[in-house]
């Protein structure tokens, strides 16, 4: 029997008043999966209600708050040392919780990463960024990178991996972009940043009136890198060394719309060999076109 991943409005409301009457989100999406709701589906939901009506909740267990003000959640990521996804194991190797950062072994396997780049080398265009004013993608110095687009779900080799990004990300594949590749020569960086769109921006509106703001991301590395092509986190101090199939995850938006500083990230200069990646960036909201109708209509409850 399919899981449930489609929300009648009947299943909106009862979250929308359970949440009123301040009921913890975990209880409420444990309710849900007992009535056979997706889980990831039914975490997403109880998140966008609680998005869409601004901090309603008691928030998700005890909330500590950084000096920014940020309020760590539970995080999106599953807890233990193994994730396991429709077709592959992934170890979580470290865990930094404030802010939220996972480094994850095995997420790609050696000939995806080898086909990945197969696919990508003969498209490959210099990298743009999003213009801050005008919300435009525009070649800028700070990102000496190439890359390509894989469109969500584009053919059933890029479907499998979505999907199990997707369930590594605990976030509907529906909401994701598609999948980014860059690969950076000799000397190629890309200059510390935050991969949400800064509200103070006015370019950041226009990112967002699809799916709303970017809310997660994975950098999964395709090759080693020789020398240098470490994704560092300077706020903390924490540089992820490359490893082919490994893979780093972070979050930085919360159910109340806060957006995480400490996540300033970027990419050190490649000094030795090359490096190629491949990005995955979550949005709060289905993302682009609809392209499936849903799989099953709810209970009621
Ligand atoms: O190449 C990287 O390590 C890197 C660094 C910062 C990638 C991204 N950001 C990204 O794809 O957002
Ligand atoms: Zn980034």
């Amino acid at each position: 029997m399919n899981a449930i991943t489609h929300l009648a409005p009947e299943w909106h409301n009862w979250i929308r008043e359970n949440l009123a009457r301040g009921c913890a989100p975990q209880s409420l999406i444990e309710d849900m999966v007992r009535n056979r709701f997706d889980p990831v589906f039914a975490r997403a939901a109880v998140n966008g209600v609680m998005t869409s009506n601004g901090p309603v909740a008691a928030p998700l267990e005890v909330q500590p708050k950084a000096a920014s003000g940020y309020v760590y959640e539970t995080p999106r990521l599953h807890a233990g040392n193994l994730i396991r996804t429709s077709d592959r194991e992934v170890r979580v190797v470290m865990r930094v919780n404030r802010p939220l950062i996972a480094v994850l072994d095995g997420v790609l396997s050696e000939d995806e990463c080898d086909e990945l780049i197969r696919r990508s080398a003969d498209k490959m265009r210099r990298s743009t960024t999003v213009d801050p004013i005008s919300g435009k993608h525009e070649v800028i110095a700070d990102r000496s990178s190439e890359g390509t687009f894989f469109a969500l779900n584009a053919d059933p080799f890029i479907a499998r991996l979505d999907r199990r990004i997707s369930e590594v990300m605990n976030w509907p594949v529906d909401h994701g972009e598609g999948l980014q590749i860059l690969h950076y020569g000799i000397g190629g960086e890309y200059k510390p940043h935050f991969d949400y769109f800064p509200p103070e921006e006015p370019g950041s509106h226009v990112q967002m009136t699809i799916g709303g703001q970017r809310i997660s991301t994975m950098v999964m590395y395709l090759n080693e890198v020789e020398a240098g092509g470490t994704t560092i986190f300077p706020e903390i101090g924490l540089e992820v060394v490359p490893k082919k199939g490994s893979a780093v995850y972070f979050e930085y938006t919360n159910s109340q719309n806060q957006l995480d500083r400490l996540t300033l990230h970027g990419g050190s200069p490649v000094t030795r060999g090359e490096k190629w990646i491949v990005t995955k960036w979550m949005r709060q909201r289905r993302y682009g076109e609809v392209t499936a109708a849903p799989a099953a209509s709810a209970a009621t409850g």
